[in-house]
């Protein structure tokens, strides 16, 4: 039976990963880990820094971990702000998970990668999984130095790294933070909490999305994917659905009409024009079969009214 450990198992996708993967080996079998306390018992957890390498070291023997999904990240906004502090909590906590790996014989690593990976001088429409790629923030460069890292550690060692470029993620359990796609979550909270959000993108701004449901699902398939079938090392582009914030706005309005939404956009525009617009995933589709399931109508209806029954909870 697969130990696993889950770094950043409070973040947004942590805090659904997690589960899901207790469903499949046992609770007792996941072993959560953040810099952050949970509110509630999630399980296994332990609170350790992964920049720091003997304490994880330590985590990773007294657990007998076999499996690790290292989550734990600082995203491209927040990148921006303290760009060598993203350099090294994403750089250093990965390559002390890649060093402990070989030298604990840890073969399984499942690691994220993002659409940030790309730059203004990749195609932005239908990005392909090989093109050039000069990301231009720091939260990208990692990704880039992480990917490479990935097909490193494959060749060398001989290691089984699965990994995925993310596009953003929109759940309702575990809010986004420091990401340039925040904004298609942050709308639906507004949409039902104060029905004005003033929106930091442009109307016009299109980048790919996807519901949580469907990034877990694909998480878990990718990493059960037959391993002589997966033809990339670096990660697999994977895509649902594109869409501009102005549809996103028109879609909430047909549930929630008064929602206004204005478009101020600040410095998370540039970022978010340096990324593509729609992704190439067939690489993807046709290696693992992968398939996403949610559109912009479905999404839209699960997040309004997951949202609100999570905020009847709260207040009662
Ligand atoms: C971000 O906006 O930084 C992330 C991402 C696309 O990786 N959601």
């Amino acid at each position: 039976m697969s130990k696993i450990l889950v770094t950043g198992s409070l973040g947004q996708i942590g805090s659904e990963l997690v589960p899901a993967l207790q469903k499949k080996v046992g609770k007792d079998n996941v072993v959560g880990l953040d810099i952050r306390e949970p509110k509630e018992d999630i399980g296994p957890f332990v609170n350790q820094n992964t920049t720091e390498r003997e304490g994880l070291k330590a985590v990773l023997k007294d657990n007998d971990i076999t499996q690790i999904y290292h989550l734990c990240s600082i995203l491209s906004a927040k990148g921006e702000l303290r760009p060598w502090q993203a350099w090294h909590v994403n750089m250093d906590s990965m390559r002390n998970v890649l060093a402990l790996a070989v030298d604990m014989d840890i073969k399984k690593i499942f690691w994220p990668s993002s659409i940030a990976v790309f730059g203004p001088t990749s195609p932005r429409n239908n990005t392909p999984q090989k093109t050039i790629i000069e990301p231009t923030t720091m939260y990208g460069v990692t990704k880039m130095a992480g990917e490479g890292l990935c097909n490193y550690y494959f060749h060398k060692y001989g290691m089984d790294i699965r990994s995925l470029r993310y596009p953003g993620l929109i759940s309702y359990k575990a809010p986004p933070g420091g990401g340039t796609t925040d904004y298609a979550v942050a709308v639906f909270y507004e949409a039902l909490k104060s029905k004005n959000y003033s929106c930091f993108v442009s109307k016009d701004t299109v980048l790919p999305m996807m519901y949580m449901d469907d990034a877990i699902r694909g998480t878990l398939e990718l990493m059960e994917a037959d391993k002589s079938k997966l033809s990339v090392k670096t990660s697999y582009n994977m895509s649902a659905l594109s869409f501009s914030a102005e549809d996103l706005t028109k879609e909430i309005q047909k549930h929630v009409p008064d929602l206004k939404v204005t478009y101020e956009p600040d410095e998370r525009q540039k970022i978010a024009d340096s990324w593509p617009q729609v992704i190439d995933d067939s690489r993807a589709r046709k290696d693992w079969d992968w398939k996403h399931e949610f559109d912009l109508p479905k999404l839209t209806k699960v997040m309004l009214e997951k949202l609100g029954e999570k905020f009847a909870k709260e207040k009662s």
